[in-house]
């Protein structure tokens, strides 16, 4: 395996945002990271490319003084053009081999996958960490895969050498056990904002019940 950003190193809380909560793409990131985030997903998948483009910049303007990281979901475009840390790419978005051409060693790129099969292709690719999920039932994706439960997490994790990102339906009661099944990081939207008003107070949280 070949890490492309050897400094750098998954949290075990992988926060994405939602478009759903109400708050700007900014002010998200910044309730984020005030709880202690240090590496955000940005997601919106309705997003036009100018609107996204102008709030990835105005969140990188916020987290790079805080030496937090900020992934783009699907678009290598945006990424490209607003100089963010990274992407991350699902099965059906551009091939990593060819996000990483476009965005060099340092990128970080990371990989959804839903089974064992694309976890063991995932493995040949340049991607920094895989995700295997839905891991329970989740609100938040259109048309998801099979959920493949804690015993979908241990056998991916028995087949990968990677950072291994655990997502879908994950909240503070199943954290612990997502962990101890063998992912890395638990990535997180729904449970983040259950209440809106206490985005820092929920993340804290969730980072304080990781460990
Ligand atoms: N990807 P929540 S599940 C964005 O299976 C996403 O790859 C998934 O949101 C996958 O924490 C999912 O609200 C939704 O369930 C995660």
């Amino acid at each position: 395996m070949q890490l492309h950003f050897p400094t750098w190193q998954l949290p075990p809380v992988y926060p994405i945002t939602s478009p759903s909560v109400g708050h700007s793409l900014p002010a998200l990131v910044d309730a984020l990271m005030a709880g202690g985030a240090t590496l955000i997903q940005l997601r919106d998948k309705h997003a036009d490319a100018r609107t996204l483009y102008e709030a990835v910049c105005a969140v990188l303007a916020l987290a790079r003084p805080r030496g937090v990281r900020v992934i783009v979901n699907d678009r290598v475009d945006i990424a490209y053009a607003a100089g963010a840390d990274g992407v991350h790419l699902g099965q059906d978005d551009l091939d990593p081999r060819a996000a990483r051409a476009l965005l060099g060693p340092s990128a970080v790129i990371g990989y959804s996958t839903h089974n064992v099969a694309q976890a063991v292709a995932a493995e040949q690719l340049p991607v920094d960490y895989i995700a295997i999920g839905p891991v329970f039932e989740t609100q938040t994706k259109a048309n998801p895969d099979p959920i493949v439960g804690l015993d979908g997490v241990r056998r991916v994790r028995a087949v990968t050498t990677k950072p291994l990102v655990a997502i879908g339906g994950i909240d503070d009661r199943s954290l612990t056990d997502v962990r101890a099944a063998g992912a890395d990081a638990v990535a997180l939207i729904s449970t983040l904002y259950i209440a809106p008003d206490a985005i820092p107070e929920r993340m804290a949280a969730l980072l304080a019940l990781a460990g």
